[in-house]
């Protein structure tokens, strides 16, 4: 029986106790269930968080095992290896794909209901090894894919044209990573086409100004990384965001990752594409328009990560 109050998070790093700390001051969940392979990592980050509860409200915030996270309504797994400095999330992909051979069978073998949000890099390619691992409808397993790069690239994007990010409608869609894609021929604010928004606020060097943000955009996670070591709180809103539009069915487009059939020319592999995001997982993909530039790098994307795939073995 799921609780739909409910929210476990599977591993318990810089992502999943910061997903955790900012899920807790989200207010959407009663209950929050902490996993990692270190349970005493899990305990700590469970005690430390169920301190700041007094500020929020009433959650419950606790450590426990395969068994206690299976009526939670969406499993979130940020378990596995980070990108080092100078490392590509591809560079990871044997590492994780091990670490989720040890932790889906754990959550498919209990028969689980729920949703799987699958965080973890190389995100589109976890995301495939979680629908083939669990064997469970694909609309209830996708990954957090772009919805952080999109974001950051509507709020780059309100920064040059001084106007507010959110009415920015724009995404990035492809891989989660190096070879992501700016949907350029479908970006507007409020209706109003992008090329025709950058003249009337005085921009007229426009390719230029939108060729760097993608790239600032697209870097940001190496530029973090490299200050750093890591990045958390951007995704660890993301995760909010995803499951705000989960348990209360909102039915946002939201460019996740989930496996395509067939859409784009695209098949058998996972990557980002607005898609409708409710109370069942993944809707349906919204067929946004791509110009034939966009077309031919998401199908060089779909390559490179079915190339990847293939060769861990998916
Ligand atoms: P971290 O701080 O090293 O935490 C990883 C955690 O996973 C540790 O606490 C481990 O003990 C735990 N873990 C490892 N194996 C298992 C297992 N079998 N079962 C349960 N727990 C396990 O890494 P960090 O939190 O920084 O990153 C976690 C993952 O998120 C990495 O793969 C990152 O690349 C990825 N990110 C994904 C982002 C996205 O946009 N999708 C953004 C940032 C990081």
């Amino acid at each position: 029986m799921i609780n739909e109050r409910k929210v476990a998070v599977v591993g318990c790093g810089f992502v999943g106790s910061s997903s955790a700390f900012a899920l807790m001051q989200s207010g959407l969940f009663s209950e929050i269930a902490l996993l990692d392979a270190n349970a005493e990592k899990a305990e700590g980050e469970a005690l430390d968080i169920s301190n700041g509860v007094p500020f929020i409200g009433q959650t419950q915030v606790y450590a426990t095992d395969y068994d206690g996270i299976m009526d939670a309504a969406i499993i979130v797994i940020t378990a596995g290896a980070a990108q080092k400095p100078g490392e590509t999330r591809l560079d990871l992909v044997n590492k994780n794909v091990g670490i989720y051979k040890s932790i889906i069978p754990e959550i498919a073998k209990r028969g689980y209901e729920g949703i799987l949000l699958i965080v973890s890099n190389p995100v589109d390619i976890l995301t495939l090894a979680a629908v083939k691992l669990s064997g469970f409808p694909e609309n209830r397993v996708f990954g957090s894919g772009t919805v952080l790069d999109t974001a950051r690239l509507k709020s780059k994007l309100g920064e040059h044209l001084s106007v507010d990010g959110r009415s920015v409608h724009a995404f990035i869609i492809g891989e989660h990573g190096d070879s992501e894609i700016v949907a350029w021929g479908s970006t507007n604010v409020s209706g109003v086409p992008l090329d025709t928004f950058c003249e009337m606020r005085g921009h007229y060097q426009h390719m230029e100004a939108m060729r760097q943000i993608a790239e600032d955009v697209k870097n940001s996670a190496y530029e973090i990384i490299a200050k750093k070591k890591a990045t958390y709180y951007g995704i660890a809103m993301s995760v909010v965001r995803i499951c705000r539009a989960i348990v209360m069915n909102e039915k946002s487009i939201l460019p996740v990752s989930s496996v395509m059939h067939g859409e784009y020319g695209i098949s058998d592999i996972s990557l980002s594409m607005p898609a409708i995001v409710g109370r069942n997982g993944v809707e349906t993909h919204i067929p946004i328009v791509l110009n034939q530039d966009e077309q031919a790098k998401l199908e060089k994307s779909a390559d490179t990560l079915k190339t990847i795939a293939e060769n861990a073995g998916l």
